[in-house]
This record gives C-alpha cells, sequence and structure tokens, in this order.
C-alpha cells in the first residue's frame, strides 16, 4: 500500500507535521538568526515523519487519553529533532560527506559547516526541552517526564545512536558479520526507533509488560527500516529518495544488500518486519503501529 492510499497515516503525518511548525515558530524566535533558519531547514524539509509517528501509534496502542491531542503530538517531535540532528551531522564532509538531502542540499552546502555543526548540537537540547514542556502539559509526574528524558538521550547517546554512527564509520571498507551489521544497525537507527515507541508507551501509562514489548517492536522495526534503507539505496530512484543512490557501495558501508546480495536483503526485511509484527500480537489498538510496519517495508522513499 502507498503512503497516499493511507487516510490514517496521512492524517497522522499532519499532525506532527503542524506539531513541528508550531513548535519552531515559538522556540527558534530568540536563536540568532543564521542557527534559527538552520534549525529550521533542517527539521522542516520534507522528511516521512516516521519515528514520531510511532510514538503517537504507540501512546493510542497503550491507550493513552485521546483528548490529549496537541501535548502528545508536541512529545512526539522529540524525537524528529533527535533524528534531525543525526541527519544534520551524519551528512558532513568529516561524516558521510553528502550534499543532498531530502531533495534539498544538506544543511552545510546550504549554510556552511560551521552553523550545520551549530544547528546539529543546537538541536538535542531543543529535543529534551520539548519532553519536559509537552510533559507537563500532558499532566505526567515528574518522575514520568525524567524517564521519557532518560529513554531519549540513552538512545540518542554513546550506547545507541552516536555509537552506532562510530561503529558504522569504523566498519567501511571492511566485511562484517551479520551479528555485526545488526549490532551497528541497532546501534544507529533501532535505538530512537525503539526509543519512539516506548517513550509513546510510557506517557501513556502503559504497564511494564506493554513498554518491553513495544521496545522490542521497535528494535525489530529499526532492522527491518534499515534493510529497506540499505536497498534503496541500490534500487531507489533518486528523485523519490531526495538523494543521489549508490552512496553505500561508494562508501565501502556494512549494509544487507552488501552482505546477503539484493533478494537476501529484501528476504531479511520481510522476515525482520514479520517479527515486529509478531511483538504487537493480543495488543489491542495496535493497528497503526502495524500500518507503519507495513509503510516501512513497502515504503519507495
Ligand atoms: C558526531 C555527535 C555526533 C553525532 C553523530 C550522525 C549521527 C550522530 C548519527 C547518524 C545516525 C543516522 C543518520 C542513522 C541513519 C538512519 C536513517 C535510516 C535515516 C533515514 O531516515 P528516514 O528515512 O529519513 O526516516 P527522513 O528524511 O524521511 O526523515
Amino acid at each position: 500500500m502507498r503512503e497516499a492510499d493511507r487516510g490514517g497515516l496521512g492524517k497522522l503525518r499532519d499532525r506532527v507535521e503542524e506539531a513541528l511548525t508550531d513548535l519552531l515558530d515559538r522556540e527558534t524566535t530568540g536563536l540568532p538568526a543564521g542557527v534559527g533558519d538552520a534549525v529550521r531547514h533542517a527539521v522542516l524539509s520534507p522528511g516521512k515523519r516516521v519515528r514520531p509517528q510511532l510514538l503517537l501509534a504507540a501512546y493510542e496502542a497503550s491507550g493513552g487519553p485521546a483528548t490529549e491531542g496537541a501535548s502528545v503530538a508536541e512529545l512526539s517531535c522529540s524525537v524528529e529533532l533527535v533524528h534531525a540532528f543525526s541527519l544534520v551531522h551524519d551528512d558532513l564532509p568529516c561524516m558521510d560527506d553528502d550534499v543532498l538531502r531530502r531533495g534539498r542540499p544538506a544543511l552545510h552546502v546550504r549554510f556552511g559547516v560551521p552553523v550545520a555543526v551549530c544547528a546539529g548540537a543546537a538541536l538535542m537540547p531543543l529535543a529534551v526541552g520539548t519532553v519536559w514542556r509537552s510533559g507537563r502539559a500532558l499532566g505526567l509526574p515528574e518522575g514520568r517526564i525524567r524517564r521519557l528524558v532518560r529513554i531519549l538521550t540513552v538512545a540518542a547517546g554513546g550506547g545507541g545512536m552516536v555509537g552506532g554512527q562510530l561503529r558504522d564509520l569504523e566498519a567501511e571498507g571492511r566485511t562484517v558479520s551479520r551479528k555485526e551489521l545488526e549490532e551497528i544497525h541497532r546501534g544507529k537507527t533501532g535505538a530512537l526507533m525503539a526509543a519512539s515507541v516506548t517513550m509513546g508507551a510510557v506517557a501513556a501509562g502503559a504497564v511494564a509488560e506493554t513498554v518491553r514489548r513495544l521496545r522490542r517492536f521497535g528494535h525489530k522495526l529499526g532492522l527491518a527500516f534499515q534493510a529497506v534503507d540499505d536497498i534503496l539505496d541500490v534500487t531507489g530512484k533518486p528523485r523519490e529518495l531526495g538523494k543521489p543512490g549508490g552512496r553505500d557501495e561508494a562508501l565501502g558501508k556494512a549494509t544487507y544488500p552488501s552482505l546477503l546480495g539484493l533478494e537476501g536483503a529484501r528476504q531479511a526485511s520481510r522476515e525482520l518486519a514479520a517479527a515486529a509484527r509478531a511483538e504487537l500480537r493480543g495488543l489491542t489498538g495496535a493497528h497503526t503501529l502495524s500500518e507503519l510496519t507495513d509503510l516501512v517495508v513497502e515504503r519507495s522513499r
């Protein structure tokens, strides 16, 4: 099913887009103009918004009150801000050295490297502040807001996204085992996806078993997502991807297709998505998470 055919997901994405615009209108007004413009460019360029949608869908699946629309949408922006930070730094010349992102010049191409580094760094504290503000607006107890901050910062840190990125760079030009490949992807991509669903569940006050189940779901979905990302880098249309293809091979990256071949990578993505879906079994209200799982494996960008 294509994204355009998904009425429910389209609305969810619109909700995220509106919350992001409101948030940046409010939070970038006090920043020096250069940084504020760069932050807006980085965040508001047309991304798929998968991670905030995962947070909102997990909140719904965990029985979160439907009346809390705006505040929980604001909470969902926190994971997109961290994601935007990672994309800005990932594109830098000292990292993957990419010049196009989401069909637009990468941030350092448009604003220069120093501004891109600063804008990327500014996104992380903005994300943490967003958790505090939205958590308070949701009326969550202080201990639960602290837990949300911890989930987000641990996922973004050395044991998660940042650590995965370094391992990804260090693995360039080297053959890795599937175990090592998945450890890299688990940190680089899976940690933030798992944090997104875990935060949705915790914000909604889910019981511990649901939180653990959704976290496992997020990690498995993260691997499926990265497998598809790797496949699209080989087979995708640059126009749809918003960036040139073939970068992984040019950089000698460890990927599912380089390890398993294209057909093996496709098979792995299907198996990983099925394993993610299995975690949702018996969880009433998980239909949006299930639709997002379909979207992750069937996407063309
Ligand atoms: C150096 C302090 C420091 C941090 C670096 C760069 C970095 C941290 C982490 C990189 C993590 C990264 C870029 C992972 C890739 C994940 C991925 C598949 C990104 C693409 O996500 P999509 O397809 O993108 O959701 P859109 O554009 O749709 O949002």
